[in-house]
């Protein structure tokens, strides 16, 4: 064909370029869903074999049922408290990037990442890990810093990148670090986390420790080379790791299909490297925490990873350099059919008769003055753009042990046009 006549009569060949099914203005119709009913999910021991429960990759582990209640062998029983500290914590997550979104249009702050309904795939998760176990997140699991009690106060100096910054400025705002708390720094480098989980949790096996790694990315992510290196290498050496897939559906203007979608599940891509995987409903609080103790204990119990896809929805912007109306339907989030965590959650509370829509009023209302007060205190120690940020020279510090030549020479360099452009600034100490 490359000189213009065709071998045989079969027709040209055609690309295939998926386009999302809605649009801005478009009415939004998701009853071709495949979404079971809750409790219908056989729960295997956690130690069978990937290939015996490979249905469950195109199933949807749920929970709770259309009236909340909580059913099926997937139910994890949890107590009272426990589910009330789940949504608290979940309540506080939606209160804080309220709150901080608006920081950054009011400009104290130059970006902020929302993860407005996928809530439960942070907090749930981490409340089924043990606290020693180390996370590896993407940008959007903010809730596994709330899961583990990081102050909040502490979460603003870094948005704000403030003198109290503990990371210095050197991280784009939300893209925080822990080490007290085994939460691993995020990286803006999509999937990045992936190798480097599962590497920390074969190091974890060699040594012969008991923790294990949970490690977190979205939907779009799976299309980068480095999910399939970490794939390779947890199925190999059977590696204590759960990899969580948050399909929420978009990648930023993308919609799933660019990663796959249209021909599998994200589950799925566990069956082709030999893993379990387990497909769950991700707005189902109850369905993310059995998924992923069943996961942990598998982990634990050396029979290897699991590769969990959370099925969810970005009810949001992207970020705040986002703007969806330009490219999907409002409709969508209205029509999402497994509805919202922190809804669901709260229904099943007061259904249990345990709470109640006033304390829930409560509770929202406490969750705000505590932002508040976190967003008052981080203020004063700078905002953007006010000079209260880390001392300059801080930017070529901490990295080498000695710095290397083109460092010291980036430092001259910058120390000559700092001194062009703010001249009346303090020169930076040597
Ligand atoms: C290696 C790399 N490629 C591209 C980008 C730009 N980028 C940032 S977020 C994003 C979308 C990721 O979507 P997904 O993995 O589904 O996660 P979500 O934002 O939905 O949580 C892209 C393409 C990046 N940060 N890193
Ligand atoms: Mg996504």
């Amino acid at each position: 064909m490359a000189d213009g006549k065709s071998k045989s009569n079969l027709p040209p060949l055609s690309l295939h370029v998926p386009e999302p099914r809605f649009r801005p203005g478009d009415a939004v119709d998701y009853s071709d869903l495949d979404i079971p009913n809750a409790g219908e999910q056989a729960r295997p021991d956690t130690n069978t074999e990937p290939k015996a429960m490979r249905d469950m990759v195109y199933d949807m582990i749920r929970v709770l049922d259309d009236d909340y209640k909580a059913v099926g062998p997937w139910d994890p029983r949890l107590d009272d408290d426990k589910l009330l500290e789940m949504l608290r914590t979940m309540a506080q997550v939606r209160a804080f990037d309220d709150r901080l979104h608006r920081q950054q249009r009011q400009g104290k702050t130059s970006f902020y990442m929302k993860c407005t309904g996928e809530e439960a795939t942070s907090v749930a998760a981490t409340m089924a890990l043990d606290k020693e176990d180390m996370c590896f997140p993407s940008y959007r699991q903010q809730g596994i810093l709330f899961a583990r009690g990081y102050p909040m106060v502490e979460m603003v100096n870094q948005i704000f990148s403030n003198r109290e910054d503990k990371l210095k400025g050197r991280q784009l705002p939300i893209m925080y670090s822990s080490r007290e708390l085994n939460f691993f720094t995020v990286s803006g480098n999509l999937t990045t986390q992936y190798p480097q989980a599962v590497g920390w949790a074969m190091a974890s096996a060699s040594k012969g420790d008991d923790r294990i790694a949970a490690v977190w990315c979205g939907e779009g992510s799976t299309a980068e080379g480095d999910f399939h290196a970490a794939m390779t290498f947890a199925a190999v050496y059977n590696a204590p790791v759960i990899m969580n897939v948050i399909n929420n559906q978009w990648a930023i203007s993308s919609f799933s299909g660019f990663a796959g979608s249209e021909r599998t599940t994200f589950a799925a891509r566990a069956a082709g490297y030999g893993i379990a995987g387990l497909r769950v409903d991700g707005n189902d609080p109850l369905a993310v925490y059995a998924a992923t103790q069943w996961a942990a204990e598998r982990a634990r119990t050396n029979q290897g990873p699991t590769l969990i896809e959370h099925f969810t929805y970005r009810a949001d912007a992207h970020s705040t350099s986002d703007d969806p109306t330009a490219y999907r339907s409002a409709q969508e989030r209205e029509e999402w059919p497994l509805g919202d965590p922190i809804m669901r959650l709260k229904r099943h509370l007061i259904q249990r008769g345990v709470w109640s829509v006033e304390q829930q009023e409560e509770l929202d209302w406490q969750c705000v003055d505590a932002v508040k007060a976190a967003v008052k205190e981080a203020a004063r120690n700078g905002i953007l753009g006010h000079g209260l940020h880390q001392p300059f020279e801080t930017m070529f510090q901490d990295v080498f042990e000695e710095m290397p030549w083109h460092l010291q020479e980036q430092r001259v360099q910058a120390d000559k046009e700092r001194a062009i452009k703010w001249p009346d600034a303090e020169a930076p100490e040597q």
